[in-house]
């Protein structure tokens, strides 16, 4: 019997800096009544996703800084989203900033969640490719304060189990945003027997340092989402934050990627839209016991031995 997961990528349009987190959790809601109508188990949504992409901006005053975060999950303001999924019986990811008390200590992470048909927490993860730069720098049009305003996360990349109803039981794992395009997130992933990926975005169509890449951006986005899957023979769902928000200009092109390294489910709009796939988990099968076969295939021995011997690290630049 096939294991069908019927997953949402629930591509968020623009969110302005003034807009309210109730505002932007009833565009959530509206997404995941359109999921359940269309038979999903589960919905993505993007990387912090409950406020504009505030590391854009440079704030001096802390307080400005940490109202973007949540300091506890749920919060009043997000409790609507874990009944809905107890009402509607629809799961879901959710990206949002982060503020833990951990040892007597302040922290703050870029996080993501996976929760259940029961509005329960399945499993968090916390962002470990941070992006941008930890200084203000005029220069550029915008910020990319990502390493100023989060910690590198600590928890790790963890494939977890979830049981989404019968014959719906897998294997997940979360990454986001700049994860994405590092092969080690996903073969961390494979190595645990991840059979779907589940990563959101808010990536800006111009990148400062490169501008050189900003024609390419989409290009990059499916092909680090579709290399992945393949390589590790894993379904990959990727969805982004969309459109012109606070005049920054952000691609879209939210994908369901299938473990054949195949697109079968993209947004086309750069606004709120949901993009729904079908997902046979027993597909992963078929990669990973043939040209995947890790245990088979791999030669973890002789990649430590030539690391060892060239000191293959590339030195650390911007
Ligand atoms: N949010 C995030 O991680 N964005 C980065 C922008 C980097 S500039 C290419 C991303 O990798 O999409």
């Amino acid at each position: 019997m096939a294991r069908i997961i019927t997953v949402g990528a629930a591509q968020l349009g623009p969110i302005a800096l003034n807009d309210t987190r109730a505002q932007v959790v009833e565009r959530m809601v509206a997404l995941m009544h359109q999921a359940k109508s269309c038979g999903c188990d589960v919905v993505v949504f993007p990387e912090l996703a409950l406020t504009t992409f505030f590391p854009r901006w440079y704030f001096e005053e802390q307080a400005s800084i940490d109202a973007f975060f949540e300091a506890s999950m749920p919060s009043s303001e997000t409790q609507k989203l874990f009944d809905t999924a107890r009402t509607l019986q629809v799961g879901f990811y959710l990206g949002y900033a982060e503020l833990a008390q951990e040892q007597g200590q302040l922290r703050r992470f870029n996080t993501a969640i996976t929760v259940d048909k029961n509005g329960k927490i399945l499993s968090k993860y916390r962002k470990i490719h941070l992006p941008g730069h930890p200084e203000h720098e005029p220069w550029r049009r915008f910020q990319h304060l990502e390493k100023r305003y989060f910690e590198t996360g600590n928890l790790g990349f963890n494939a977890f189990q979830a049981d989404w109803g019968t014959h719906k039981k897998g294997v997940f794992g979360m990454a986001i945003c700049n994860d994405r395009r590092w092969s080690e997130t996903y073969r961390i992933l494979g190595l645990q027997a991840v059979e779907m990926i589940f990563i959101g975005y808010n990536t800006p169509v111009h990148n400062p340092p490169a501008p050189e890449h900003d024609a390419l951006s989409n290009f990059h986005n499916e092909l680090v989402m579709q290399s992945g899957a393949y390589q590790n023979g894993t379904w990959v769902v990727g969805v982004a934050k969309a459109g012109i928000e606070e005049g920054i200009e952000q691609i879209g092109n939210s994908i369901i990627v299938a473990p054949s390294g195949e697109i079968v489910g993209a947004c086309t709009t750069l606004g709120d839209e949901l993009a729904i796939a079908r997902c046979d988990l027993d597909l992963c099968s078929s990669y990973k016991n043939t040209t995947f076969n890790f245990a088979r295939h791999r030669e973890p021995e002789q990649y430590r031995m030539i690391v060892e011997r060239k000191g293959a690290i590339a030195p650390k630049s911007d």
